[in-house]
């Protein structure tokens, strides 16, 4: 008797070893440049991969799981002193379950007990060509190759642990580091992480904005945007700000989605959207670095007063990162316009990101919207609109400013993709 328990004891302790091993993390971290709604992009590219890799033969049972990068130190907007803007796990902003329906994910925290160490086995610091882009025929390609920029990474004193940012916790390390040129897709980094140099059970690729969508727009890239659902918290906030501003609620609306995005789908014009309409104006950085293309203050109000008579609204929601000054001036010029002004506890509970976020659930909800040309804010507003099944034409739209003509470029028209025999754009 003692013997058989014994034998079962060995037998389970055995098959648990192997799913351990099998088990392999993949992590990664961007260039601190990189603003919230780029880093929602890169998120994409990385999960695709992980996806990718599990379906990969030379991979065979290697089980990628994608460690989620803690939130902070962001662009230049989230550069604030406190830490309170920092090590922000993915559930404050996004429902982890639903991320998990398209790829197995892990907090840091998580992956760290998991583990049992703070610790990331390889570090691959991507990095450009030195010598640029190969002219002529494009090629996918990368190399490990000398580091191009000082690194961000040091060896630790005599011991053999490489430091560096990792999102705050001093107490992470790894144990081996290289520079690693690359040029092209995901696709490039199924046999190198599949075995062809390296089978480290965990690899952080940093400065993973590097690494280009597979599928740009395909079922694929669609799917993954439609996993992002965000965190309960911050819809429910949004939800009650629409409800108690412009009495707009998803039934009425016609925005009501499954609980399981993978349940979901409709058709373009099946969103009617609340009554009211919505705006991004991106201002900060943009008024100088695309002066030309940022409409000023009386242009936006007179180009949205004929906009609620189109729509035949009395209401519109403005989502800014302009000054308290700027927002004062266009109350003025446009009295119909709303905000959301989070308390100090909201505004503290649900951060910068969170608070960003409301603003573009708002925006999504809205029957006609209007955006700020090349922001990334503006983008991911629009592809929300793009899932829910809003015409195009009330949500692919932007205010010309003074210089440009009358009928200055509107933003591309992005079709949501369902199947993978859609047509997709490459
Ligand atoms: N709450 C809120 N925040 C905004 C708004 N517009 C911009 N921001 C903030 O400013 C940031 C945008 O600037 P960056 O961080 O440089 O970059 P980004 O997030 O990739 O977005 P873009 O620069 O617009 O492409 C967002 O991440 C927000 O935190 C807005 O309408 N509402
Ligand atoms: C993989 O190994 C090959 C052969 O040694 C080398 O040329 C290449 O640079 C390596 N790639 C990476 C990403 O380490």
């Amino acid at each position: 008797m003692k013997f058989y328990i014994g034998t079962t004891t060995l037998v389970f302790a055995a098959l648990l070893c192997m799913a351990i091993a099998d088990k392999r993390y993949l992590l990664y971290d961007c260039n601190p440049g990189e603003g919230f709604n780029l880093r929602r992009d890169v998120y994409m590219r990385i999960a695709n991969m992980v996806k990718n890799l599990r379906e990969q033969k030379e991979c065979k049972g290697d089980d990628w799981v994608l460690v989620l990068p803690p939130w902070g130190r962001i662009g230049y907007h989230w550069k604030e002193r406190d830490m309170e803007q920092s090590k922000i796990p993915w559930s404050k902003f996004f429902d982890i379950p639903s991320l998990a329906k398209h790829v197995p994910v892990i907090e840091y925290d998580d992956y760290v007990e998991e583990i049992g160490d703070a610790k990331v086995d390889e570090i691959w610091y991507l990095q450009r060509y030195e010598e640029g882009w190969s002219s002529g025929n494009w090629e996918d390609k990368m190399h490990e190759r000398p580091c191009i920029d000082q690194p961000v990474y040091e060896s630790e004193g005599n011991s053999d642990k490489i430091r560096g940012w990792f999102w705050g916790y001093e107490e992470t390390y790894a144990n081996k580091f290289k520079c690693v040129s690359v040029q092209g897709s995901s696709k490039i980094f199924f046999g190198p992480l599949c075995g062809a140099n390296t089978t480290a059970q965990s690899i952080m690729l940093d400065r993973g904005e590097n690494i280009l969508h597979d599928m740009f727009g395909g079922k694929d890239y669609w799917d993954c945007r439609r996993s992002m659902r965000f965190s309960k918290e911050l819809v429910e906030e949004a939800n009650e700000f629409r409800k108690k501003h412009f009495g707009s609620n998803d039934e009425a609306d016609k925005t009501v989605m499954p609980e399981d995005w993978t349940e979901h789908k409709c058709t373009e014009g099946d969103a009617l959207g609340g009554p009211y309409i919505a705006a991004h104006l991106r201002r900060k950085d943009f008024l100088y670095a695309r002066k030309d293309q940022v409409p000023d203050l009386e242009k936006v109000a007179k180009v949205l007063k004929e906009k609620m008579q189109e729509y035949k609204v009395n209401k519109v929601f403005i989502a800014s990162d302009g000054t308290k000054e700027e927002m004062a001036q266009l109350k003025t010029l446009l009295p119909e316009m709303v905000m959301y002004k989070p308390t100090k506890e909201k505004k503290k509970a649900f951060k910068m990101g969170g608070v960003a976020i409301i603003d573009q659930i708002i925006c999504s909800h809205a029957r006609y919207f209007t955006g700020t040309k090349e922001s990334t804010f503006s983008f991911r507003i629009q592809e929300e609109r793009e899932i829910m099944c809003f015409s195009k034409d009330m949500t692919f739209n932007r205010i010309c400013s003074d210089q440009e003509p009358k009928d200055c470029e509107q933003p591309t028209k992005w079709k949501i993709v369902w199947n993978s025999d859609s047509e997709i754009w490459q």
